[in-house]
């Protein structure tokens, strides 16, 4: 690997203008810390805003400002305050937040600043283009930037591009409300890797891409644009090292110092650490705390609750009307329980440094954390990691909507929204005996201490890779320039050529109905152009009945195949059955395949002579997926030990006669081998039949992605039509 190019809305460092001068802040976070813990070395190079708006500085400033941000290998976009506002606080925070939380509610839906979100994606891929050099690895992060991979893709197609959401990804339902849900998953699908913390946000993700860009995952992949693009869960992890050994640091243990000296009673602390955001479910927090006391007063003078709150997003209006709820219900809390000498909650509403949120984390003898919705939550993460080095360890009370319960199941996990959950988590963690802590605790470190930032970075970067290897190796089955120039040269040469074409989603796309899919004008001219060379002779071998192959292409000078090969049609004479098989099967499978089109709105059975198909691309997809699964199995074990098979398609479900397959069929055209040039295409399973019967010297095609015995591969029906009228135009 050449470089990182790391790409997020804000660099790892800050700038600060304070009385003429430049002052940087240098972020802690988790992803600047990830990547250094990387086991192999790599560059990594940043690119992102400064922090500082562009009609701030001088031009000078700015110069100065580039210049110093180069030496810590960081390369600026800037934005003017406008930018923020529309960009940032507007389509990022007032839209996207909110609706990839669940907070529907709370989303402005403005073109004006999503046109603002276009711009500036559009600014971050300049700036990439400047700095991107080849082999370099592109890594993008968070919602702020989800029309970039796309925009990269269109300037680098050949390069490795890897995005990760540290967000939810929202059902379906929620992101359907968003006017521009195409826009942003097109944009998503520019990336080779689209990365989440839980399996669940790729699911959604699935989901939202089959329903709204009618594209199929297949374990995990997604073909696009004529590449295959990989989604998978990668939770984060935190600099275990740091936070587990933090009681050796001078600072921290100074830290511990002045809170003991500060609070002599031996009161027991109940910390709450968060960016101050209605996601957070600060105030669910503070309320149960509110009942906790009333429900058990003896706990009164012998707890206190510390809640911290870093400012955040402070000029978006939900986030002031929060700032003002807390404080209001802090003072009453407060002020109807309180005594002289005791508050029960302390609220800081700002930043700590490392060494005050450690000390804070090794007091605390329980940590309450009730998110509405949150991607992961390191709090949870990093609360555990510090506190295992004392002694009287203590209990994490974790939501249920934190990505992080997933991993954390060890700990006492709630429903946010049941204030009467939380109340008994307190007193469950409260009271929980220090043999029980330690035990679950040591579950849950193991895990933090193994799945780190570091291994979660080089786990993304490494599966980055393995996709880039497959899309290479994809790029081996597709033609070559040379080896083009070869088939139509050995085209060209040739004097006597067969063509086997297979019809649908080969010669023509699939439609939601079977019936639509009647040849369009151009393909009719294509084989038309084909077949009137004499030296050609074009089979098209179908799984399509022979009515509807009469219909469609029986004034067109061709072969037919009807039925995966139970019927032929010789150019100029009639339909034959190549052989008579037994039906009688269909008796017992019919009213099986019935019972699914009652139970799956939108399927239907097509029957043929030898098969019946149960179709199912107009349904739900996810109902499609399951009742395939279950009819598949329903009729595979019903079928056991009988001369029919039952083969699973694009959306079909099919049971026919074994003995009927495209190899045989073909091989009636290939037995004579006077043919010079063989030419096959197909897209699915009843195509390998046709692919293993060709000879070595054949040029066979798969269309789509997945293995396949042909020699080449095409992406869909439009690339195998340009070939075919490149064929007639030689011709
Ligand atoms: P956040 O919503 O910011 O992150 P979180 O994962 O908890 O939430 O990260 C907060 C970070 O800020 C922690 O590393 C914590 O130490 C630090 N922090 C919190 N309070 C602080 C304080 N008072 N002073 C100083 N530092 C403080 C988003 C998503 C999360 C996801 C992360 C990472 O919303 O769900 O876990 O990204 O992907």
């Amino acid at each position: 690997m050449h470089r990182i190019l790391t790409i997020s809305n804000r660099l790892p460092v800050s700038a600060i203008e304070k009385d003429g001068h430049l002052e940087f802040v240098k972020s802690v976070g988790g992803l600047a810390t990830g990547l250094a813990s990387l086991t192999t070395p790599v560059k990594t190079h940043w690119i992102g805003w400064p922090g500082i708006a562009s009609d701030d500085l001088t031009p000078e400033s700015q110069a100065r400002l580039d210049h110093q941000l180069d030496k810590m290998a960081c390369s600026p976009v800037h934005l003017s305050s406008r930018d923020i506002q529309e960009y940032y606080l507007g389509f990022s925070n007032e839209t996207i937040w909110p609706l990839f939380h669940y907070f529907n509610l709370y989303c402005r839906f403005d073109q004006v600043s999503w046109e603002a979100y276009v711009r500036v994606n559009q600014a971050f891929s300049e700036a990439v283009c400047r700095n991107y050099e080849p082999g370099d690895t592109i890594w993008i992060h968070d919602y702020q930037l989800m029309l970039l991979p796309e925009m990269i893709r269109t300037h680098f197609p050949e390069a490795s591009i890897g995005f990760f959401l540290h967000i939810p990804f929202p059902s379906f339902e929620l992101l359907r409300l968003l006017p521009w849900r195409e826009e942003i998953l097109r944009g998503l699908l520019g990336a080779d890797l689209i990365g989440f913390h839980e399996y669940d946000y790729a699911r959604h993700f699935f989901s939202s891409v089959s329903r709204i860009l009618g594209h199929e995952q297949h374990l995990g992949h997604i073909a696009f644009n004529n590449r295959i693009v990989r989604a998978d869960a990668f939770p984060m992890g935190i600099n275990y090292e740091r936070f587990s050994q933090c009681l050796k640091m001078p600072d921290v243990q100074a830290a511990v110092n002045t809170l003991d000296r500060q609070n002599p009673y031996e009161r027991r602390w109940i910390i709450s650490v968060d960016r101050l955001d209605y996601t957070k479910g600060i105030p669910n927090r503070l309320e149960a705390f509110d009942a906790f006391l009333r429900a058990y007063p003896e706990y009164k003078r012998k707890v206190k609750l510390v809640v911290v709150a870093v400012p955040s997003r402070d000029e978006v209006d939900q986030y002031i009307e929060l700032r003002e709820r807390l404080e209001l219900l802090t003072g009453r809390i407060n002020g109807e329980h309180g005594t002289i000498d005791w508050t029960p909650i302390a609220y800081l509403y700002r930043s700590l440094p490392f060494d005050e949120l450690a000390a804070l984390y090794l007091k605390a003898e329980v940590a309450l954390i009730t998110p509405l919705r949150d991607g992961m939550n390191l709090v949870a993460k990093e609360y555990l990691a510090t506190n295992s080095q004392i002694k009287k360890q203590g209990v994490l009370i974790l939501s249920e909507m934190a990505g992080a319960a997933s991993e954390l199941s060890e700990a006492v996990v709630i429903n946010p929204s049941s204030k009467d959950e939380i109340v008994k988590a307190l007193r469950t963690a409260l009271e929980m005996p220090q043999e029980e802590r330690k035990r679950k605790n040591s579950l849950m470190q193991d895990r933090l201490a193994r799945y780190t930032v570091g291994r979660w970075a080089s786990d993304f970067l490494h599966s980055l890779q393995e996709i880039n290897v497959i899309q290479k190796e994809m790029a081996m089955k597709k033609m070559t320039q040379e080896a083009k120039t070869q088939l139509m040269k050995a085209y060209t040469k040739a004097r006597k050529r067969l063509f086997f074409l297979d019809y649908d989603g080969t010669l023509i796309g699939f439609f939601p109905d079977p019936e639509s899919a009647s040849p369009d004008e151009r393909l009719v001219e294509i084989i038309d152009q084909l077949s009137s060379d004499p030296k050609n002779e074009v089979v098209i071998i179908s799984g399509r009945d022979k009515q509807t192959l009469t219909r469609w292409l029986g004034n067109l000078d061709v072969n037919l195949v009807a039925e995966h090969g139970a019927f032929l049609r010789h150019r100029g004479s009639g339909w034959m059955v190549r052989e008579t098989l037994p039906t009688a099967w269909k008796d017992m499978i019919q009213p099986v395949m019935a019972r699914y089109v009652d139970r799956t709105p939108g399927s239907f059975v097509e029957e043929k002579s030898y098969s019946l198909v149960w179709h199912c691309r107009r349904c739900d997809p996810d109902l499609a997926r399951l009742r395939m699964h279950e009819l598949r199995d329903a009729l595979v074990s019903m079928t056991t030990n009988m001369e029919i098979g039952v083969f699973e398609g694009s959306k079909i479900i099919e049971v026919k006669n074994i003995g009927i397959n495209k190899g045989a069929a073909a091989d009636i055209w290939l037995g004579g081998r006077q043919h010079d040039f063989v030419f096959a295409a197909g897209d699915d399973y009843t195509d390998e039949d046709m692919f293993s019967v060709l000879p070595d010297k054949a040029y066979s095609f798969k269309l789509g992605q997945g293995a396949s015995k042909a020699k080449y591969q095409l992406m869909g029906p439009d690339s195998l039509r340009a070939l075919l009228s490149e064929f007639a135009a030689v011709s």
